[in-house]
């Protein structure tokens, strides 16, 4: 069901303030249990060849997904509801920058707080408006046991320290993000957040697909487009994936992004 224009206008005035904002029952169930199951065995794969060296921190796994197949749905990366919030805070023209997934296990611990990019004019010591945004999906319910997102509301716009120091203080009020599957969260990455331990034995998977203000590459991220899913996507996608690498099929290997707080 597509959002009302009242609908998006609250919802942007709410990412403006917090910089976040949530979709309740914004993807179906079904979908995302597909999901789930194709992501178990890279999941696996994953810890198996990490497990001395986890990217994320302790029992804490950053896994890119390949874009192909369900992973490489329009009806997820281009989201009508999404990509007009999207648009009405970081500009037309979207850039698709990125695809993966974050999944604490049983042993993970509190992160450090944290941004997840620098920001764009260091030296000038105050926030621009948004050009960096996560979209994020759980592939299970996400509870206080398992590993919810603690985060910080309206530290997007702060010079870091600032808001650090608000933190530490306890000036900021920090949320914790309840999830349910179907849930889709928008945040503005230089909200100041952090995992938090998953104590339970099962992982909880968090889907996250990057947005960048059209003008804007990051490096440090990227999605290997196989030449086969290239070839069957619309236009609107190809727009958006219009920074990332066309590969072979055979050449799809998955980038290695380890510098992720800021
Ligand atoms: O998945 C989470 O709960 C947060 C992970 C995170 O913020 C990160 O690894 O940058």
């Amino acid at each position: 069901m597509r959002l009302t224009n009242s609908e998006i206008d609250a919802h942007v005035a709410a990412f403006n303030r917090d910089g976040m904002v949530m979709l309740r029952g914004h993807f179906s169930k079904e979908l995302l249990t597909a999901w789930r199951t194709a992501f178990e065995p890279l999941l696996q794969a994953h810890i198996a060849s990490d497990r001395d060296n986890p990217n994320r921190g302790a029992q804490r796994h950053y896994v890119t997904l390949p874009f192909a197949g369900l992973f490489a749905d329009p009806a997820v990366h281009a989201d009508p509801d999404v990509l007009a919030i999207v648009e009405r805070v970081a500009g037309a023209d979207p850039v698709l920058c990125q695809l993966a997934s974050d999944t604490p296990l049983l042993g993970s611990d509190y992160q450090a707080w944290h941004r997840d990019t620098p920001p764009l004019f260091e030296e000038w010591g105050r926030e621009t408006p948004s050009f960096q945004l996560a979209v994020n999906f759980p592939l299970c319910d996400v509870t206080p046991e398992n590993g919810p997102l603690e985060t910080t509301l309206g530290t997007h716009l702060l010079e870091r320290n600032q808001a650090l120091a608000q933190i530490k203080s306890a000036h900021t009020a920090i949320e914790n993000v309840a999830m349910q599957l179907g849930d889709v969260l928008i945040r503005d990455v230089r909200q100041i957040h952090r995992g938090t331990p998953n104590r339970t034995d099962q992982p909880r998977p968090m889907v996250v697909l990057g947005y960048s203000r059209r003008w804007l590459y990051r490096p440090e991220v990227q999605i290997r487009v196989p030449q086969s899913t290239w070839d069957a996507l619309p236009a609107q996608s190809r727009q958006l994936l219009r920074f990332n690498p066309i590969v072979s099929d055979a050449d799809a290997p998955l980038d290695n992004y380890r510098q992720f707080a800021y």
